[in-house]
């Protein structure tokens, strides 16, 4: 199998091979649980890295024909409807002279990020490595140098695990197929198979001249003329090349809106691909990796300078490994190959936070709670629950439901280990904080014996058999809607399917007056909802409020609660009217 396909890959420098008879498509190589879990084991304990976005685009950095060209600046080319022979001058005012591999790998490291995702080729097609497949590549520039070789000595000796980001999707390769509406060349000989075996053997290329490459990032998998065949048959071509690799799931096509991979059909892919966004949950009995920006793009832009906080960034890579994923934070290098002087700033404050903490998120899993907690994260290890507090204005915080038998309670990074004060009863463990300081976040270690347990616990009437039902302590189900601490509400309810429940315990019936607590940018205002109990329910409409953090109450009517015991309300949409159907902060139900 695998000498058929070098066989049929003819490394031209000339016009293309004719399309060979395509390979015969083998199943996916699968691995056993046990080898699966080996191959993975880097990648789950790592859950930092650096992504790099660096190409061509870098040289017009977000500008056009003088003009500012918005959207992401590695999506120029698109965006400005450039035609191929106006953007290949690019290539020869292309001259990083101050790249510098070592520095880059020190800026990774001191970051604490553990892997490197470069790309080898994005949507432009420009090979950032000196192909021997055609000219469209660094080789073939004033720049007389091999950037991912100089990037791969630089990972070896820093112990940082080099990988590449592989477009599919080419908008210059004459073979590849569509072709983008304002490119007029003619695509009458343009062949799809041919297309492939050109980027197998630029493949080929990158996994056997760098060394070992820890996972193979591919992208641009979405059009239609890349199938479910052609995905299975290169998830298992790079397999060949280097059988301990990981490919993640896009590589094929059964990547689902939410960034995992569907189970519908044996789709290929190691882990899923959440983009710009933290799942609300994770995904369940899935690797998965968060890929975000520090600011809106990509590529490096010169106008773009959204950067997010250090606090932020701190905060995200916490959540995704709450959620047992791992988190894959951009830079986009200039054209004289520099790191934004913003992104390495950042990246020294989300150091010195990894510096003191990052016990707290190596090789952790998710932590034990199956809803979000007001205060901020909790990942864990055997023997240790680690307990990220990003809410410092609190002076004690809830372990709904948890039971474990305590050995030790300290702030991570106390070398006396002074314990800290707690409480256990059947709704769970209260701890109360020691004085911290103001950071990101600051950890604090249970030290348990055995696993923790969590048993869910229901939430009861106040005195007066009145309930507030909190966003934090809300079921979510669906892939977007989740809390969001720093609204202290349920946001992101982009999806119109996805809903908000609560389970309390009604120990007092009657009848309730529902009054709920929502915002909405005046521009997506309009959604229709009900509030359901026991089908009994009552509606409202969402208001413009003036923004997603201005919250309104609403007085939506009365429902009889007359079933003692366990009671579950849920919210949900009955239309969406513009971008997400509201933030909601909580439910009010008073006994009439
Ligand atoms: O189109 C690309 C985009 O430029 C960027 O590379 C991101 C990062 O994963 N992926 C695609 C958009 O989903």
């Amino acid at each position: 199998m695998i000498a058929t396909i070098l066989m049929s890959l003819v490394l031209a420098t000339g016009p293309k091979p004719q399309a060979t008879a395509s390979v015969p498509k083998a199943a996916p190589k699968m691995d056993t649980k046990a080898q699966h879990d080996k191959r993975m084991s880097w990648f789950r304990d790592a859950r930092f890295g650096m992504f790099i976005h660096w190409g061509l685009y870098s040289v017009p950095a977000g500008y056009w024909n003088g003009k500012e060209v918005p959207g992401a600046a590695e999506w120029l080319q698109y965006t400005a409807q450039v035609k191929p022979e106006d953007y290949e001058p690019l290539q020869q005012q292309f001259n990083p002279v101050n790249f510098d591999a070592k520095k880059w790998v020190q800026i990774a490291k001191d970051a604490g990020m553990k892997y490197i995702v470069i790309t080898s080729k994005h949507h432009e097609g420009f090979g950032m490595w000196p192909s021997k497949l055609g000219t469209w590549n660094i080789g073939h520039t004033q720049f007389h140098r091999d950037p991912l070789k100089e990037l791969a000595a630089a990972c070896k000796e820093g112990g940082i695990r080099l990988c590449f980001y592989h477009s599919i999707m080419d908008w210059h390769e004459p073979d590849y197929l569509p072709r983008r509406s304002w490119d007029t060349r003619d695509a009458s000989h343009a062949d799809m198979d041919r297309y492939v075996q050109y980027m197998k053997g630029q493949l080929k290329e990158l996994l056997t001249g760098y060394g070992p490459i820890g996972i193979l990032w591919f992208d641009g998998q979405w059009e239609d003329t890349w199938t479910h065949e052609r995905g299975k048959d290169l998830y298992n071509y790079i397999r060949s090349l280097q059988p301990n690799i990981i490919v993640n799931n896009r590589v094929d096509t059964g990547r689902s809106e939410g960034g995992g991979t569907a189970k519908s059909e044996d789709f290929v892919g190691d882990y899923g691909t959440p983009e710009q966004t933290i799942p609300a949950n994770g995904i369940p009995g899935q690797d998965w990796e968060s890929c975000m920006t520090m600011n809106d793009t990509w590529g490096f832009s010169a106008h773009d300078h959204n950067w997010k906080s250090s606090t932020t960034l701190i905060r995200n890579l916490i959540d995704c490994a709450s959620k047992g994923g791992n988190y894959l934070l951009n830079v986009g290098p200039t054209s004289l190959g520099e790191i934004p002087d913003a992104s390495i700033e950042r990246l020294a404050e989300v150091g010195a936070w990894m510096h003191k903490y990052s016990e707290s998120v190596y090789g952790t899993s998710a932590g034990p709670f199956p809803k979000a907690l007001a205060w901020g994260k909790v990942t864990q290890k055997p023997g240790k629950l680690y307990l990220h507090v990003f809410d410092h204005t609190v002076s004690s915080i809830d372990l709904p439901g948890l039971k474990a038998d305590v050995k030790a309670l300290y702030l991570l990074g106390d070398p006396g280990k002074t314990p800290v004060s707690f409480t256990m009863d059947d709704t769970g463990i209260h701890v109360k904080l020691p004085a911290m300081p103001d950071e990101a976040s600051t950890v604090l270690v249970i030290e348990i014996k055995g696993k923790p347990v969590v048993n869910p616990v229901l939430q009861q009437q106040a005195r007066d058999g009145s309930l507030v039902l909190n966003a934090v302590d809300a079921d979510v189900s669906g892939s977007n809607a989740q809390f969001e601490a720093a609204k202290n509400a349920i946001g992101f309810w982009t999806k119109q399917e996805d809903t908000v429940s609560w389970s309390f315990d009604l120990k007092k019936a009657g009848f309730f007056h529902v009054r709920v607590e929502v915002a909405c940018e005046d521009v997506s205002k309009g959604s229709k909802f009900d509030v359901t109990v026991n089908n009994q329910k009552v509606s409202g409409t969402v208001p413009g409020t003036g923004g997603w953090e201005k919250f309104v109450s609403l007085d939506l009517g009365t429902l009889k609660l007359d079933t003692l015991g366990k009671t579950t309300l849920t919210v949900q949409a009955t239309s969406l009217a513009g971008y997400a159907v509201m933030n909601l902060r909580s439910v009010k139900l008073t006994l009439n």
